[in-house]
């Protein structure tokens, strides 16, 4: 039940209605064959990911029970994927053995900004997340897209760290 996102949006889009021709759905194993790995390389390092690689990572991902919410857009004129996000919730002893979810690798294919994609994405892990009981949602982004997270009810808090191997 995604109407408590739907108003949202503008020009009837929504995740149930992501734009003529576009469907929000879970990773499938054959989005390897549909560019997923390709868009993924719009929003940084990808590196050689061969078809066994992917599929073993698939289903290493499938294999954590309720923890990889690998959410795609795939254009169904094209058969490519143009849009994706996850949702990674993670399990804690604190907040009653509670769940964190995390917003990660959102990314939409340069030829589809500016149709609302981004915040489809967005908004329908946010609904995931909070419908399967984590008790927070929380992300990592540059500065130029605080506004855009903040519209779909992000808050700015405390300081992201990190160190790179
Ligand atoms: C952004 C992404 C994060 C992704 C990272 C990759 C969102 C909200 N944030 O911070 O999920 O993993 O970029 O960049 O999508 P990196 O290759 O520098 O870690």
């Amino acid at each position: 039940d995604f109407s408590t996102v739907e108003n949202k949006f503008k020009h009837g889009i929504s995740p149930r209605n992501p734009g003529e021709n576009l469907i929000l759905r879970p990773l499938s194993s054959g989005d390897f064959d549909r560019g997923f790995l390709q868009l993924l390389t719009q929003l940084t390092s990808v590196g050689e990911v061969s078809r066994a690689m992917f599929e073993d990572q698939f289903n290493n991902m499938k294999a954590c029970k309720n923890t990889y919410y690998v959410t795609v857009i795939e254009d169904k004129e094209t058969n490519a994927v143009i849009g994706a996000a996850s949702l990674v919730c993670e399990e804690k002893f604190i907040h009653a053995t509670g769940k964190r979810g995390r917003v990660e690798d959102v990314v939409v294919s340069s030829d589809y900004r500016g149709k609302q994609l981004g915040k489809v994405l967005v908004a329908a892990l946010t609904f995931l997340g909070k419908h399967v009981g984590c008790y927070k949602m929380s992300l990592e982004c540059s500065d130029d897209m605080v506004p855009f997270y903040q519209q779909l009810g992000y808050i700015r808090e405390q300081n992201y760290m990190q160190q790179r191997f």
